[in-house]
């Protein structure tokens, strides 16, 4: 059995679609990083960098003690080598995924998170990192524009993890205000052929974000409480 401890985000359903993609049992435990959950020294024993998701595998691959797995990149890689789907064997195909993949955990999350960050949730108007990072989302969009203008799926013509990968964090950008279907055709034509996956909708449902149903450019003005676990003094604390 794989417990996914998850939230959700783009982060967290990156990996609920793809374990409804593979089949594979688990359990949901849900956290609420706006109350500090992620900080519980039992979390803090699975992913000491406290940031969700993670899965801990009770009949890991290779038999032996349980597994945990965080960051995303890696745990879609132990759930396609457990299950032999999603990551081909082949090196041009595999590579092709993996490099998309770590285009996706390095680039795609990252810098379009502070977009959000700077757009949805900084207390101070800041428009340089606005800017900044709104030009790093739409240049990044462009790459990927210019992927699917040539190949059904990220890495070519198969569906694979670097498309389960980047799948929740195109869902984000209309958040930041981002018009897909105009300004991006392709990633839009992409992005509605993965939506009508049955393990895409069942997967971005396992634990429904609200968030996902505002208007664009949303600001939440956070309580001092969840500002302090997400940005402030609790998120910076030694521990
Ligand atoms: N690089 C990480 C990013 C994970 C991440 O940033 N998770 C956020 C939610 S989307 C989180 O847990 N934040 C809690 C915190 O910052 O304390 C991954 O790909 O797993």
């Amino acid at each position: 059995m794989i417990q996914l401890h998850t939230v959700p985000t783009p982060n967290g359903h990156k990996i609920s679609i793809m374990l409804e993609e593979t089949g594979l049992p688990y359990e949901v435990i849900e956290y609420d990083i706006t109350k500090g959950d992620q900080f519980k020294p039992e979390y803090l024993a699975i992913n000491p960098n406290n940031k969700l998701p993670a899965i801990v595998d009770t009949d890991p691959i290779g038999q032996g003690e349980p597994i945990s797995v965080f960051e995303t990149g890696a745990i879609l890689i132990y759930l396609a080598e457990k299950t032999g789907r999603l990551l081909p064997a082949d090196p041009q195909q595999r590579y092709a995924v993996l490099k998309w993949l770590m285009f996706q955990v390095s680039a795609v999350g990252p810098l379009q998170g502070q977009a959000h960050h700077f757009i949805r949730y900084a207390r101070e108007d800041q428009p340089y990192a606005k800017t900044r990072y709104m030009n790093e989302t739409l240049r990044q969009c462009r790459v990927l524009e210019g992927q699917l203008q040539q190949h059904a799926y990220l890495a070519g013509s198969d569906y694979s993890i670097a498309d389960i990968a980047t799948w929740p964090w195109v869902r984000a950008l209309r958040l930041i205000g981002v018009h897909m279907k105009q300004d991006f055709p392709h990633l839009y034509r992409w992005y509605k052929t993965l939506d009508q996956r049955e393990a895409v909708q069942r997967g971005k449902d396992v634990i429904n974000g609200f968030i996902y149903s505002l208007p664009p450019n949303t600001f939440f003005a956070l309580d001092d409480k969840t500002w302090s676990y997400s940005f402030g003094e609790e998120q910076y604390r030694p521990r």
